[in-house]
């Protein structure tokens, strides 16, 4: 089982994973920076003090579950996932190659006639889903999380969305099932980075006021500043004591966070950085 990191090491740690997603993305040539940038310290805070995990077991009957709703973020995923001890760090620059088990959205899958744990297939161990197709992440995870009350489980299942992610009606109709089903095991998680794929949320479908829209939707709403560890561990830690309801995390970022030419700026969505800009990049984000 992985141990609980301090906030010194939590946030160190984060520095090196900014520094893996930009690396991997200027190697593949192509992928999702901004959004990867964005949920650095969400993922941090989650892996290395929140979730019970054990990269030894990968598939532990008990481990939470944490699925990752915005796929085209996966850098950051696989980033966190090395770093925790799921797979090699040199196996990062692999990202988007032919043949690699890093792909530019995550998969997980069982194949037909596979019904039991240790038939599910991982891109890498660690990943629980596939993802990339936006707004199916929550329907999953409430699925992983009534799975645990059904088995008579203690685990807890994360998920992580986009605020361009929330124009799918299919996270709405999520959000009343969870509700309804007073999903009390369930945390989602909303990387508030105010930008989707090629603007700004509020120009393309305006979601505020979203505290009181998911309010209205039955849950317990958290809201912190979301590359701040300490606020959003407090978070998380929070959200365990609630009962009879699913929590939903606001955290409010900022897209593309620590390399100043690509924060708030929709150009970097979905384009890597030439060489000149990640050698910028890499000067920015300090470290070796
Ligand atoms: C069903 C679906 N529709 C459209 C897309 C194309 N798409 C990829 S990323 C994206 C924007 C996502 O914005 P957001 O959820 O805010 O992600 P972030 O800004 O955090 O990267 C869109 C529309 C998709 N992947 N899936």
């Amino acid at each position: 089982m992985i141990a609980a990191a301090t906030i010194e090491d939590i946030e160190a740690t984060a520095k090196r994973v900014r520094r893996h997603i930009v690396r991997m993305i200027a190697a593949a040539g192509s992928g999702h920076p901004g959004g990867s940038l964005s949920a650095v310290e969400i993922l941090c805070a989650l892996y290395f003090r929140v979730l019970r995990h054990d990269p030894a077991q990968p598939l532990w009957p008990d481990r939470d579950r944490f699925i990752l709703s915005k796929g085209h973020a996966a850098p950051a995923l696989y980033a966190v996932l090395a770093e925790s001890g799921y797979l090699p760090v040199e196996e990062l620059l692999t990202l988007r190659k032919l043949g690699s088990r890093l792909q530019g959205h995550t998969f997980a899958y069982f194949p037909p006639g596979a019904n039991t744990l240790s038939t599910c297939i991982q891109s890498i161990p660690g990943v629980e889903a596939c993802a990339g197709s936006l707004a199916q992440g929550l329907s999953f995870a409430i699925g992983q999380a009534l799975a645990a009350r059904l088995d008579g489980r203690d685990y807890r299942a994360y998920c992580l969305l986009g605020d361009g992610e929330l124009d799918e009606g299919q996270v709405w109709e999520a959000a009343m099932s969870a509700a309804h089903h007073r999903v009390d095991n369930l945390v989602a998680v909303v990387d508030r980075n105010r930008l989707q794929n090629d603007g700004f949320v509020d120009d393309i479908m305006r979601t505020d006021p979203l505290d009181a829209k998911w309010r209205s939707f039955g849950w317990n709403v958290g809201e912190v500043e979301g590359h701040n560890v300490r606020e959003l561990i407090a978070a998380f830690e929070a959200a365990k004591a609630v009962k009879g309801k699913p929590s939903v995390i606001i955290a409010h970022t900022v897209k593309g966070k620590g390399v100043s030419f690509m924060e708030n700026n929709p150009e970097f969505h979905g384009r890597a950085p030439n060489k000149k800009e990640t050698e910028r990049a890499l000067a920015e984000l300090g470290g070796e």
